[in-house]
């Protein structure tokens, strides 16, 4: 929208209280994968939303240097940021996503099972290295509702630092475990201070506590303040575990005031946990735990102004182990007592919740007689109970896990490609293989089907890319088990088209798209040297050198990429090859292959931007009738994009080009009439009636065939077939114009709604214009309009700028 469009959708998010960031690109990459602004040009895009002062943060993302940085802060000192007061006095956790926690809201789940004291299946995943299945325990919690996850590796035969840096960042890599909040679990300090630098967003450290004593808990405060987390602190003092409600109350009193005063941390930023510890375990001393938690946490949330409460819930029922039936319905009773005496979040098994009315009449009481103390019984009758419902949970289990399979196997594999997930693999590989005979099948059926929904869904934005390299993974994994059945179906029709050695060049560490290009040269009958990624030009060409290979293809997905293939084509030159050579890649394009990388080898250079198209392309190149005609026509047509690249690339720079501004003169000025706001009377849902979508859309350099139809897409069901059923060479674009639409709309509902539907406004005032801007006051504020200027001379010499026809400011 620009900067001065982006005014009234940042005074939206502040009518909700959400801090504005604005960290911009510096621009769109060009076709030749750089970034056109300058600090200058940045800066003075950035500087209407600066000195608004409705902004909070600012920086500067993709094409950014130290430069521009150091630009923007400079003008930035220069006004006060804004302050959102009303949210300091909320919890505000973050992962990829913020979370408010207040009572109001919602109870905060969080997961306890990445915790190898916690959980068997945990420990030993991470005692043998098992990330990835590590990582699907995190993931199922949050699935079955975990909205924060604890993570724990305290074990004497771990390092628990090292383990911890090392979970945290495979995390960090999965969207959908990335998003949300992270509780940071560990009685070893160290590894909380390691840990708390991996963890993006608000964290929550678990725990510190008085056992030490103050000066130590102050420190360990003060550091956690720094990093911008929330705390748990344990009712622990110099002199023990707080057991009774007294001692739960004086300790958690006593250390809320030292945060708050000494160290200076918001009341909202505390979380207190009063100890839940085992009660039924047949030892008196016990009995009162339940109750004096419950009461301790009325306490609190009375006298410790913003401070939440929080427990380890599971811990209750370790009386019960081995019973899950009776443990989880006593952890929703605790629950359902503590939530309503005021606690704000705890630690669960989150896949195991159980609705308090699904309990029977006689166990709920039972549980509820050991909770509240009641009667000097409670144990023994809760253990009578337990015994007789422990051979009914077990088949329970049992029909639970029979729930989980819906799905034929063919459709649970799409799903899973689908969804990035490679668990269970082995299992699922050879049944579908049973059913489905081919591998070459099963990678055009369900494989392709899944990748080819992801490809949709990232079009229309419904999925971001580190989901899509997932699901790229997941592709790869079943591709390479499949490797041995596609050698054998093939060798039944055993001639190799051709050989072809293929590489993520130097630099880069991407690796998704060569395997799809692997998979589908394999059917095809060509013969893959996949080299892997970072491939220095040397091994990349000595190989097909040795291997005597008919064509080498090079991918790269960064921009730094695209120097390093001009490298290896050169080295290609030197070393005197002929063979094409293949160019693919997000990054790379048509224009930058023509005009960096063909010049550099006197051989073929090929741009290819699908994976699909390869085989058809490299055959005229290959075969012998048309290969030299093939080369001539494309020599040709990259001339042509060379001549025109460098015809539009012959642009002048801004001031040079205000030397070429089209004139005002002098004219009479003439006073309009009505000055100042007149209302028009239509509205604005009247006024979309009006408006020619075609032009619209070729404004925007999108088919204007598309515009009819991507707006007709009502449904997400519509939408896919509708993409699906345009030719793969225009999907992006379709999908491009599906999103205009999409934004279109939202801005004119936006506009519908602030008018109140009343009427449209033109506001006619006086405006005088500075180089390529508009300028004009309304109402004391001033405003800027950036235009933009041309920067070619047109046919008569000009570089026009709309605001060379209002008049020149004195
Ligand atoms: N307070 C705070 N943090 C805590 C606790 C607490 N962190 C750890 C712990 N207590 C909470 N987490 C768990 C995790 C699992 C279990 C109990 C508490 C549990 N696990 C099963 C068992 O031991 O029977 C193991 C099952 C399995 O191996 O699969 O019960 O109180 N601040």
């Amino acid at each position: 929208f620009g900067a001065d469009g982006m005014v009234p959708y940042i005074k939206e998010l502040q009518a909700i209280d959400i801090a504005v960031s604005v960290y911009p690109n510096a621009g769109l990459p060009n076709v030749m994968g750089d970034y056109d602004e300058t600090p200058e040009t940045m800066v003075e895009k950035l500087l209407p939303m600066i000195a608004s002062g409705k902004v909070n943060i600012v920086g500067g993302c993709c094409g950014t240097t130290p430069e521009h940085i150091s630009a923007i802060a400079k003008e930035t000192k220069k006004y006060t940021p804004r302050l959102i007061p009303g949210a300091i006095l909320q919890m505000t956790l973050a992962g990829l996503e913020s979370l408010v926690v207040s009572r109001e809201r919602n109870f905060l789940n969080i997961g306890e099972r990445c915790n190898v004291a916690g959980s068997r299946k945990f420990l030993r995943l991470i005692k043998e290295k098992n990330i990835a299945e590590a990582i699907e325990i995190a993931r199922t919690q949050i699935e079955n509702g975990a909205q924060v996850i604890d993570i724990n590796m305290d074990d004497s035969m771990l390092d628990a630092k090292e383990e911890m840096v090392k979970f945290l960042q495979s995390i960090a890599s999965e969207p959908d475990i990335a998003r949300v909040p992270i509780m940071i679990d560990s009685s070893d300090w160290s590894v909380i201070e390691v840990g708390l630098k991996y963890i993006q967003g608000h964290p929550i450290v678990n725990s510190i506590s008085l056992k030490e004593g103050e000066t130590k808990f102050i420190e360990k405060a003060q550091f956690i303040k720094e990093m911008g987390a929330s705390v748990v602190v344990m009712a622990f003092d110099e002199y023990g575990q707080a057991d009774t409600f007294e001692r739960k109350i004086e300790i958690c009193g006593r250390a809320y005031n030292i945060l708050t005063e000494i160290v200076g941390l918001n009341g909202c930023d505390i979380i207190f946990d009063p100890n839940i510890l085992a009660v039924a375990t047949g030892i008196a001393e016990h009995d009162n735990y339940a109750f004096d938690f419950i009461k301790a946490v009325e306490w609190i949330k009375n006298n410790l102004p913003g401070a939440k409460v929080s427990g380890g819930v599971s811990n209750l029922s370790f009386s019960f182990r081995g019973n899950n039936y009776v443990r989880e319905a006593m952890h929703a009773l605790f629950l359902y007592h503590a939530i309503a005496a005021g606690m704000d979040m705890a630690i669960v098994n989150a896949t195991a919740i159980m609705p308090v009315d699904e309990i029977p009449e006689d166990l709920r009481n039972a549980i509820e007689d050991v909770l509240f103390n009641r009667t000097p019984f409670a144990t023994d009758n809760l253990v009578s109970i337990a015994e007789q419902i422990k051979v009914k949970s077990e088949e329970k289990d049992k029909l639970q896990q029979q729930q989980n399979t819906v799905l034929s196997p063919i459709d649970e594999l799409e799903q899973m490609i689908l969804k990035g997930r490679t668990d269970g693999f082995d299992v699922l590989l050879p049944i579908v293989m049973q059913e489905m005979l081919s591998a070459v099948k099963i990678i055009d059926g369900p494989l392709m089907r899944g990748i080819n929904k992801v490809g949709v869904m990232f079009g229309e934005g419904k999925m971001f890319l580190p989901q899509v390299v997932k699901s790229a993974r997941a592709m790869k994994v079943a591709v390479e088990w499949l490797t041995p059945y596609i050698e054998t179906e093939k060798s039944s029709n055993n001639v190799s088209a051709g050989k072809m050695v293929i590489a993520t060049v130097k630099g880069d560490v991407h690796d998704i798209g060569k395997n799809i290009v692997n998979v589908i040269m394999h059917c095809n009958g060509y013969e893959v040297i996949d080299l892997g990624v970072m491939v220095p030009a040397e091994d990349i060409i000595n190989t097909a050198i040795t291997e005597n290979a008919d064509i080498i293809a090079l991918s790269g997905l960064i921009t730094p990429s695209l120097d390093e293939m001009c490298n290896v084509a050169r080295l290609m030159n030197d070393k005197g090859l002929s063979v094409p050579l293949l160019i693919g890649g997000a990054t790379t394009s048509q224009i930058h292959t023509a005009v960096k990388i063909a010049p550099c080898y006197s051989g073929p250079v090929v741009y290819v931007r699908d994976a699909a198209m390869i085989p058809g392309v490299i055959q005229q190149f290959i075969n012998e009738e048309t290969r030299l005609s093939e080369i001539e026509k494309l020599k040709v047509e990259q001339e042509i994009i060379r001549k025109k690249y460098i015809a539009d690339n012959d642009k002048l720079d801004i001031s040079e080009a205000r030397k070429y501004k089209f004139p005002y003169g002098s004219h009479d000025v003439v006073i309009p009439n009505n000055k100042g706001i007149t209302d028009v009377n239509i509205s604005v849902r009247e006024a979309r009636d009006y408006i020619n979508w075609r032009a619209f859309f070729s404004t925007w350099k999108l088919d204007a065939s598309f515009a009819t139809i991507a707006r007709l897409q009502g449904c997400d069901h519509c939408k896919a077939q509708w993409l699906a059923s345009i030719p793969q060479e225009n999907r992006m674009k379709a999908a491009e114009a599906m999103q205009l639409w999409k934004d279109a709309e939202r801005a004119l509902n936006y506009l519908q709604r602030i008018t109140g539907d009343l009427c449209a406004r033109v506001a006619i005032v006086s405006a005088g214009s500075v180089d390529e801007n508009i300028v004009y006051t309304h109402e004391g504020v001033d405003y800027v309009l950036p235009c933009g200027r041309q920067l070619q001379r047109n046919e008569h010499g000009f570089c026009l700028s709309i605001a060379d026809y209002i008049k020149p400011v004195e």
